[in-house]
């Protein structure tokens, strides 16, 4: 009888531990393809295989499952619970999440200066997420071109956007169109723009390096893409599974000294497959960097009055 006993609660106990785990759907804003995507597939991975019985993430897939810029609004109303994404695609939410582009101060410093409060505060406040983890930094940004410049002056050219370089590239005098990633490769074939800007990195993963001339040197700004969570689902969560998922999301953060070495690879991958660059002289891309910081940190400020100054504080230098 004891015996019976004793098998019966042994073939229970991890169904029990089983009926434990919780189960969250994330999903990307990036196209499948890209890799982001690839890189957090094997951290989900990881998460799942050292998790058991605690958490399991299912990553429901790219834009075809929720479009780039619903994956924000898809979150904040806990459609999905957690998403990998960047903070120009749910400015629709708040406008401070395109701050993060502007951040000069690493992730793991922001941990320690104020600046991830700060960001949780206005994340939960604003569009009802828990930031988890800044998953790429130390990536500039670039714009792309097709036609040739000697000077930074867009007067005449149409340039695919997003919230990120809307106000620098305006500025200098660019007509600009916003799409989503996986539009750009299309819009370039048809010459419908005649550049688009993007980081350093993860041209080829969309081929559009096909369809590409010009890089313009220097970059500016700084690739944010952060993993977010709905924050009732966070806040929801047993103890155990926040703090496992926490973790993970901050060892996850502290790879992005990875970037640093394969930004460089890129570039001269980009090199390879024919990508010219274009560069000023000195002072004209001094002044180039300084003009991209400027508007941006006017745009952020003038789109936030209440919380634009205090990002400046903690994330710029
Ligand atoms: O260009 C973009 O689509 C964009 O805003 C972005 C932001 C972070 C990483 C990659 C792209």
């Amino acid at each position: 009888m004891k015996k019976t006993l004793l098998v019966a609660l042994g073939a229970l106990l991890p169904a029990l531990a089983l009926a434990q785990e919780v189960t969250l759907r994330l999903v990307s804003a990036f196209p499948e393809n890209q890799f982001y995507v690839k890189r957090t597939v094997e951290w989900i991975e990881k998460v799942n295989k050292e998790g058991q019985g605690v958490v399991h993430i299912n990553f429901i897939g790219g834009p075809k499952a929720i479009p780039t810029f619903e994956v924000g609004n898809a979150v904040k109303t806990g459609v999905v619970d957690m998403a990998l994404t960047t903070g120009a695609y749910y400015t629709n939410l708040m406008p401070e999440a395109d701050a993060l582009k502007l951040a000069e101060v690493p992730a793991t410093e922001q941990r320690k200066n104020g600046a991830f409060e700060l960001i949780n505060k206005i994340w939960a406040e604003k569009a009802n997420m828990a930031y988890l983890a800044r998953v790429v930094d130390f990536t500039p940004f670039h714009l792309y071109l097709n036609k040739k410049i000697d000077k930074p002056d867009l007067t005449g050219l149409k340039i695919r956007i997003t919230p990120v370089y809307r106000d620098f590239f305006q500025a200098m005098g660019a007509s600009v169109m916003t799409t989503a990633p996986g539009e750009v490769y299309t819009a370039l074939e048809r010459g419908v723009i005649d550049g688009y800007g993007w980081p350093i990195h993860a041209l080829f993963d969309l081929n559009w390096q096909e369809k590409t001339k010009y890089r313009v040197d220097p970059g500016f700004y700084n690739a944010e893409v952060s993993l977010v969570a709905n924050l009732d689902k966070w806040k929801a969560l047993p103890p155990k599974a926040r703090d496992y998922l926490n973790r993970q999301a901050i060892a996850y953060e502290a790879q992005n000294d990875f970037w640093k070495s394969y930004n460089e690879n890129e570039k001269k991958r980009q090199a390879e497959a024919g990508i010219q660059t274009i560069s000023f002289d000195a002072a004209t891309s001094r002044a180039y960097v300084e003009k991209a910081k400027e508007v941006g940190w006017a745009g952020a400020i003038k789109a936030s009055p209440q919380y634009g100054e205090q990002l400046k504080k903690v994330l710029a230098k």
